[in-house]
């Protein structure tokens, strides 16, 4: 988008001289459709569709009558919305029971308020509005205090106000730095935040679109190269229910197979079994937990997909039993490119099957990747999608249970780093540009991917990690955030981009643990790996020629906190799996920002270098070579240091001392915890379960632990435990009450032990019965007492 028009406006810095700027301009008519209501105006058409009470959306045809088309990002189905309309000589009122929408008639002017008054969007001099070079855009008020979060995978800092956003699916292997822009995900949704209170838009639009938040300093712009200005405006006001809206519009994760929460290990490339077997002897020995082991490109024949090297790999079958044996699974690489060989089956089939890529008189596209010349599977088409999906039976038919796909922006060795855009795809019988599907190549092939294994693998959880996607990628994949480098600034900037991406609907992300490209060091892979283990993800991958970076490699002063840190993993296992479990359900990320919790607090708003897991823990690792010391913000309310016990005021910025050894770590007084014991892996399955209750003085807290079988989908038919547990603190009394809302699924827990974290000695009620607690003499603060499982 810099090069296109759209980059300055009219009369101003936001507009190139060349291409005309056409408004909307004046309201002609007004017809109340059937539950959707047209604006027709002198330079292109409006729709207004309620699609929920609180999630309306806009539809824009600068050439005629909206065609109201979705990408496949969006699952939702508008509902019956009751709607209340009004009119006047100035304006059309349409009110639902959350949003109340104004659209002035001269010219065609939209302004979103609750029914309080409160403006979520506001048009003002520019308002929607098109190009002659075919480009749609919007143009809304930008209030002085309004800050802008989401965009999917982004470089910089978390409140992107001040930036230019650009969306065009890329392999960017360098640089990563706060002024790249467009990478591999396109997620072209945010979410605003002022005055405490939030709400998101979603443009739906998978040509190249640009959020502009910098060029002028009181407006804002979206816009796209192509098709209807087509967009959502999610109601709020908090940004727990935009999120709630946003994954109700595009899809949440399914629970991922426990064994993708544990600590994987990958490398470009462990390039032979014997290699492979090693380094997993070597885990094993070091008694270092690990579930999950990756197959770079080196396994394959001369990088043919679905193909292993016979010298390299002769007996992948049992490679990977072997390994299943003792606890950890084995992650191919698939890449979108085939190569361009007749004597190889998948391209042969590929080819007389139709099922590549072609220009609309016919000829193939190939494009240079690993394999040399290549073609690329049509996954907009649905039968090349089942095709796809089918072949990975190659893989399943080995035992292997996930697959990571790379490559597949796509991305190709030429100029435009990517497939021609006057490709064609044949997507539901219609013929599209790659121009216009290029943002959803990587999330049709994730579609592919997941279903194709979800149904080879009968009833078992499918792991896919995927490098490119499109909003609602999150219903197929986790997405890691690609090729950044082992440099601490790359190790501080994963946290805004995760937490971006998960306020973008993708809960399950992470970036590589280490750095991928350039030499790690011992310091930053210990520090990253204690931020590590709290990323949603957890891989620590590296490229061919740097310097080793698995776990021992710089010594046994390393090993030994990095072992610590695997192990905090395994034992903080149980609260993460509620996270997900929950994520999945509600669409709420697991590693979040603070101001997802403290809206309020202006000291959150741009807070970067710390982040949350749920709504009660705050991780504040230290991101600095040599550092030992940072600074915490602890929001309002009373925070225990998770390793010293000590209890802190919050609403303060404060500072702690935090060895090598140590990750800042804190959890908030009057909440609790689930965790179990450390493993070697998550095939081991935990016997109890600890709930750490952290007292405060006076509270009330209700969460929720969740369990299930950890690989089947039988949790979707409700076969899962869930149990609410409420805790009241009061002067005298800790008060503990459990709700078991479902029991249908048993844990393989015994027992649950309840620890009370409390300097006082408060009498402990269960279940409104006083209970007798042990007070171990090394830990004079903790009152421990068990309750077995009801089996
Ligand atoms: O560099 O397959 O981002 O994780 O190791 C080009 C080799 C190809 C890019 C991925 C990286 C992977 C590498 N791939």
């Amino acid at each position: 988008m810099e090069d296109t028009s759209f980059a300055i406006h009219p009369e101003g810095r936001e507009r190139l001289s060349g291409t005309k700027y056409s408004d909307i301009g004046q309201l002609l008519e007004f017809i109340e459709g059937n539950r959707q209501y047209q604006f027709r105006c002198v330079n292109g058409c409006v729709n207004i569709q309620f699609y929920r009470e609180d999630i309306v959306r806009i539809v824009m045809n600068p050439h005629g009558k909206p065609i109201m088309k979705n990408t496949p990002a969006v699952i939702l189905d508008a509902e019956e919305v009751k709607v209340a309309v009004r009119q006047s000589a100035e304006n059309i009122e349409l009110a639902s029971a959350k949003l109340v929408l104004v659209i002035g008639r001269n010219p065609l002017r939209v302004k979103i308020m609750d029914h309080q008054g409160y403006v979520l969007v506001e048009e003002q001099e520019y308002g929607m509005g098109y190009s002659s070079s075919g480009e749609v855009i919007c143009y809304k008020k930008m209030a002085e205090n309004a800050h802008f979060y989401g965009f999917g995978e982004k470089s910089g800092f978390l409140d992107k106000r001040g930036e230019k956003l650009t969306m065009w699916n890329t392999d960017v292997y360098a640089p990563h730095n706060p002024e790249t822009d467009a990478l591999y995900q396109s997620i072209p949704y945010f979410m605003e935040l002022k005055d405490g209170k939030a709400f998101g838009l979603y443009f739906d639009n998978s040509y190249k679109t640009a959020f502009d938040l910098r060029s002028s300093k009181d407006r804002y712009s979206f816009s796209a190269d192509g098709g209807e200005l087509n967009y959502y405006v999610l109601a709020g006001q908090t940004p727990k229910k935009v999120l709630e809206q946003y994954t109700s519009l595009t899809g949440r994760m399914p629970i991922p197979p426990k064994w993708a929460l544990g600590y994987h290990q990958s490398r470009y490339s462990y390039e032979t079994e014997q290699e492979v077997k090693e380094l997993a002897k070597n885990f094993l020995a070091k008694g270092l937990p690990l579930d999950a082991i990756y197959l770079d490109i080196h396994y394959m024949d001369g990088y043919r997909v679905f193909t292993f090297d016979k010298e390299r790999f002769p007996n992948p079958e049992k490679l990977l039993s072997e390994l299943r044996a003792v606890g950890i699974n084995v992650v191919p690489i698939v890449d979108p490119g085939v190569k361009e060989d007749p004597e190889y089956a998948v391209f042969l089939e590929g080819i007389q099957q139709k099922r590549f890529c072609q220009y609309l008189d016919g000829r193939l596209f190939y494009g240079d990747v690993w394999p040399g010349s290549s073609a690329f599977p049509d996954f907009a088409n649905a039968e090349v999608r089942q095709w796809w999906g089918e072949k990975h039976r190659f893989y399943t038919d080995l035992g292997v249970e996930g697959i990571w796909n790379d490559m597949n922006e796509p991305s190709v060795f030429n100029d435009e780093k990517t497939m021609d855009a006057k490709v064609i795809h044949r997507q539901n019988g219609e013929l599209k540009t790659h121009r216009k599907l290029h943002n959803l190549y990587g999330f049709l092939m994730g579609e592919a991917t997941y279903s194709g294994m979800r149904e080879l693998l009968a009833g078992k959880r499918p792991f896919l990690l995927t490098r490119a996607g499109f909003s609602g990628i999150q219903r197929y994949a986790t997405v890691w955030t690609g090729d950044n480098r082992s440099f601490w600034e790359h190790l501080a900037m994963s946290l805004p981009m995760c937490m971006n991406l998960g306020l973008s609907g993708v809960a399950f992300t992470g970036p590589d643990v280490g750095g991928f490209a350039h030499d790690t060091n011992a310091e930053l892979l210990v520090r990253w790996t204690q931020v590590g283990a709290f990323y949603p993800y957890f891989r620590n991958h590296s490229a061919i020629g740097t310097v080793r970076q698995e776990p021992w490699s710089f010594g046994e002063e390393y090993e030994t906190i990095i072992k610590k840190y695997l192990q905090l993993r395994y034992q903080w296992l149980p609260q993460l799996y509620t996270l997900f479990a929950m994520a999945s359900r509600s669409g709420l990320p697991v590693m979040r920002p603070l101001f997802m919790e403290y809206p309020e607090d202006r000291n959150t708003v741009n807070l970067a270098d710390q982040f949350m897991l749920g709504d009660n823990v705050i991780v504040a690792p230290i991101i600095q070579p040599s550092a030992t010391h940072r600074v915490v913000y602890l929001p309002e309310g009373e925070w225990f240091d998770y390793w010293t016990e000590d209890l802190y005021q919050g609403g303060k910025h404060l500072l702690f001392k935090a060895e090598l050894e140590t990750l800042p770590l804190f959890v908030k007084a009057g909440t609790f915890i689930a965790q179990g014991l450390a493993k070697q892996s998550t095939k081991v399955r935990d016997e109890l379960i600890d709930i750490h209750i952290y007292s405060a003085a006076k509270s009330d807290y209700r969460s929720t632990i969740y369990e299930d079988d950890g690989e089947t989908f039988d949790y979707e038919t409700g076969k899962y435990f869930m149990q609410e547990i409420n805790v009241s603190c009061n002067e005298s009394t800790i008060d503990i009450k459990t709700k078991t809302v479902s029991d249908t699924y048993t844990p393989t827990w015994e027992k649950i032990n309840y620890v009370i974290h409390d300097n006082s000695t408060r009498a402990i009620i269960f279940n409104g019965k006083k209970v007798v607690t042990e007070i171990l003499p090394d830990k004079m603060n903790e009152q421990v007492f068990s309750i077995k499982m009801a089996k």
